[in-house]
């Protein structure tokens, strides 16, 4: 099963995606997510330029070696833009493998440990009353487990909060330069305790409950919020604080017994090693997509669970169903699975464009038993929709620091 040709397409159904599809002599083709949000084009670059000249003729069955050979072959270790193509590269060779032999991915890593994924939905508002009525509406639709994020009172803008956008592209696509987005730590200190306490106050201990910093605060800081947050029992707080110094967890975890997790920007599975040797998280939150696709995703997920850290991909809009397959097959697989982040299907072009092999009922997804990684890539619709320059916002704080977003 010789690679005999790579496709590399960007295209913006709804949003952004950056979409790998290789082909082989056999006639198969095998597709992979490479899309990094706010810097597609450069992943695009190094996909066609670097990449591909170097996998043509190459053995499509030999996922580890080819890894082995785009991490250490390009000398420059890690960094996302490299991380991001390697990762469509390796699911593209997982989805092949998996069609060739006929069985689903899950199966290849060793088959299903559960039936059915918890997933983790989103509740945002602009105030206390109106995210509890989202949080009431996802209770209705089976959702265990809900992220609560609400505006902050007094500033203008906040993480996660939508406000007459239709959805985060929306925010950052209507804007020729980075949206700027305001920052107070004393304000949001302040403000979110009284938000899940009047959510447990409304729907009783039941509903499992998580909410994402963003990395905003610096470790003592998180340690106050995670204090303030233990009476309200939370699944995980998320993004605490940033982890490129991974002792800000251990300074954290000192203070506090609100579980924690971390992960969404990692490309490595260095950026986890001391914060799982150290038993300061408890949840994993890295992404096929950006953290080296199903081959590295796998050797993270069985490192972990010698710690007793589980896994929970995150599963934002900005990952395109094949990253999100990528998670399905291996969160049926993974003993030390979590629970998957989940926001819906998208919008009527991306299920033009994207086939998937996921099912939403009461809570949790289900996968289909498709070979491969079971996501089909329509490209006469893809092209309907071409790539749309688009960032992420900045923060700043009142007299224009400028802050972690
Ligand atoms: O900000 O995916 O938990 N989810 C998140 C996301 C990230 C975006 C960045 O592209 O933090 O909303
Ligand atoms: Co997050």
């Amino acid at each position: 099963m010789k690679i005999k040709d790579i496709q590399v397409y960007v295209n913006c159904p709804d949003r952004n995606f950056v979409t790998v599809r290789i082909e082989t002599d056999n006639g198969l083709y095998g597709l992979g997510d490479a899309t990094l949000n706010g810097r597609e084009l450069a992943v695009v670059a190094y996909l066609v330029e670097h990449i591909k000249p170097c996998l043509i003729g190459k053995d499509a069955h030999q996922i580890e070696d080819i890894w082995q050979y785009l991490y250490k072959g390009a000398y420059w270790r890690r960094g996302p833009i490299t991380i991001t193509a390697i990762s469509g590269i390796d699911m593209a060779l997982w989805d092949l493998k998996g069609k060739a032999a006929g069985l689903p991915v899950y199966q290849l890593l060793g088959g299903k440990s559960r039936t059915k994924m918890k997933v983790y939905g989103h509740a945002n508002g602009n105030t206390i009353a109106e995210t509890l009525d989202n949080l009431g509406k996802l209770i209705g639709q089976g959702y265990e487990a809900v992220r609560l994020q609400c505006a902050i009172p007094g500033l203008s803008s906040t993480y996660g909060i939508l406000k007459g956008e239709k959805d985060y592209f929306e925010l950052q696509r209507n804007r020729p330069l980075p949206p700027e987005q305001a920052w107070d730590t004393n304000k949001y200190l302040n403000f979110i305790p009284e938000l899940f306490r009047q959510a447990r106050s409304k729907y009783g201990e039941e509903i499992e409950l998580l909410h994402d910093v963003h990395s905003r605060l610096s470790p003592i800081e998180a340690g106050r919020l995670g204090k303030a947050l233990e009476p309200y029992h939370l699944l995980f707080l998320e993004d605490a604080v940033t982890a490129e110094n991974q002792a800000n967890y251990r300074l954290l975890r000192q203070t506090t017994v609100t579980p924690l997790a971390v992960g969404e920007t990692f490309n490595s599975i260095w950026d986890a090693k001391e914060l799982i040797e150290t038993q300061s998280i408890d949840y994993l939150r890295a992404a096929a997509t950006h953290a080296g696709g199903i081959t590295a995703m796998r050797r993270m997920a069985d490192f972990a669970a010698l710690y007793k850290v589980r896994t929970a991909p995150h599963g934002p809009p900005d990952i395109s169903p094949i990253g999100h397959a990528a998670h399905a097959h291996l969160n049926s697989w993974a003993p030390n699975f979590g629970i998957q982040e989940f926001v819906g299907f998208g919008g009527a072009q991306m299920t033009a464009v994207f086939r998937h092999p996921l099912r939403f009922e009461e809570g949790y997804l289900h996968l289909n038993d498709s070979p491969g990684l079971g996501v089909d890539f329509v490209v006469e619709e893809a092209e309907k929709y071409p790539y749309k320059r688009s960032y992420l916002p900045v923060s700043r704080l009142g007299d224009g620091t400028l802050w972690d977003w």
